[in-house]
């Protein structure tokens, strides 16, 4: 008895956990609660779509429950008699054939009209960025003055941009197949390998708005998040102006030491723009065979120390605090847009050394020798403890 009404309960059960996992406090990947124009377009589209899609379950799932009820089979029914044959009723089959057609031409008049909103060019004062998908991170280029080329900003992992203006992004692939996602912002675009797909974002506030890779695309598909920032425009401006200079030399002794160690094994595949030779600080520093270098096929390093996560933004580069703001350094109680330069003494160097020590060991990846245009990330370098205290050092001061 008790068994036979588990197993009648079991559904319901079943129905109620679906539905609770939707009231997760903390969704920051929630279509639902869009954070800029582009994501309102696509809600004033779902919403009413759910609303007329939800009316027509109940009123069609409510009419199957009311007849079966009041219909089924009593005990003094006659049970050998036929029911009656009756045809087609015929008002209602025609209304049950056009109501669904016209609501269906409704919605797809207004699917169609915001597909139409959505594509619409960049406006003129939109700011430009090229993202580029990686195995297995993201690259953003900015093209500042807007001459049509990506070439003043290079950095990966966090996407920042200034609020309440319109980002007009180019999407493309520089090996496979991935999808750029911020569901706060807008809808998806899959990056195509030489594709360059528009999608304009634009976010209302300043905040962080998170999203992941939505094409499988290989061993840490899982691994390729992203992070748009989106600041004050005098904190963009900051930013941008920082992320334009070159690196400067490292005065430190121990920095030093890192410099060394980078420039020998670190410039196969990374770049830090203005990179002198420790050898002879005064000279550009001459990456190894230009030929076979990954430069583009890695994170350009420059400013590493201004991002708030590493690795696809899978890693935080920021001690963990509960303002939940790679930004903002609790323990210190500054702000990234104050006093960048002090931001290092909050960086995260448990996970940092981690990395250095073994990256596919914390994160899947199937990296082949330095040179080979095969390697798909960061193979294990066999560093040393000293080695990698003097690597932070030097990395720290890349801001
Ligand atoms: C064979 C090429 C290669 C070499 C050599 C290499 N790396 Fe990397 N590195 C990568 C790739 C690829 C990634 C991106 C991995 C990912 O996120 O999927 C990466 C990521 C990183 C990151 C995270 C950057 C970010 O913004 O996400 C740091 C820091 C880093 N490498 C430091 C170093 C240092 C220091 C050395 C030298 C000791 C080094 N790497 C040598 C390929 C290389
Ligand atoms: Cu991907």
């Amino acid at each position: 008895m008790l068994g036979g009404r588990l197993r009648r309960l079991a559904p319901l059960a079943g129905a109620v956990v679906l539905l609770a996992s939707g009231c997760a406090k903390k969704a920051p990947q929630t279509t639902l609660s869009p954070k800029g124009p582009e994501a309102r377009t696509i809600a004033n589209l779902i919403n009413p779509v759910f609303l007329v899609a939800g009316v027509v379950f109940v009123l069609v799932l409510g009419g199957a429950l009311f007849v079966a009820i009041k219909f089924r089979a009593r005990d003094d029914d006659d049970f050998d008699a036929f029911p009656a044959q009756v045809h087609g009723n015929f008002k209602l089959e025609i209304g049950w054939t056009i109501v669904p057609a016209i609501i269906l031409a409704v919605i797809g008049a207004l699917t169609v009209s915001t597909i139409f909103t959505l594509s619409k060019k960049p406006v003129a004062g939109a700011l430009h960025v090229q993202v580029t998908g990686q195995q297995w991170w993201w690259e953003y280029r900015y093209d500042l003055n807007n001459d049509g080329k990506f070439d003043e900003i290079v950095t990966a992992n966090d996407l920042v941009i200034p609020e309440g203006r319109q980002i007009a992004l180019t999407i493309t692939s520089r090996d496979v197949i991935h999808s750029w996602w911020a569901p706060a912002l807008n809808g998806k675009k899959d990056a195509v390998p030489n594709h360059r797909s528009p999608l304009t974002i634009q976010a209302d506030h300043t905040g962080e708005f998170i999203g992941q890779c939505t094409e499988y695309c290989g061993l840490s598909h899982a691994q390729m998040r992203i992070k748009v920032i989106s600041v004050s425009a005098d904190e963009f401006t900051k930013w941008a102006d920082n992320q334009q200079k070159p690196a400067a030399n490292p005065t430190e002794q121990a920095a030093v030491e890192g410099w060394k160690v980078f420039a020998g094994q670190c410039t196969s595949c990374h770049r830090v723009n203005g990179l002198k030779d420790p050898s002879a600080p005064t000279k550009d520093f001459a990456y190894p065979n230009v030929v076979n270098q990954r430069a583009g096929v890695v994170p350009n390093l420059t400013h590493l120390m201004s991002r708030t996560t590493f690795a696809g933004a899978t890693f935080d580069l920021r001690k963990s605090d509960d303002s939940a703001d790679g930004r903002y350094c609790k323990a210190l109680g500054i702000h990234w847009a104050d006093k960048p330069a002090d931001l290092t003494r909050c960086l995260n160097r448990v996970d940092l050394e981690a990395w250095l020590l073994d990256p596919p060991g914390r994160k899947p990846m199937a990296p082949g020798p330095a040179m080979s245009p095969a390697s798909r990330g960061m193979p294990n370098l066999h560093l040393t403890g000293q080695q990698i205290d003097y690597l932070i050092a030097y990395l720290s001061t890349l801001k």
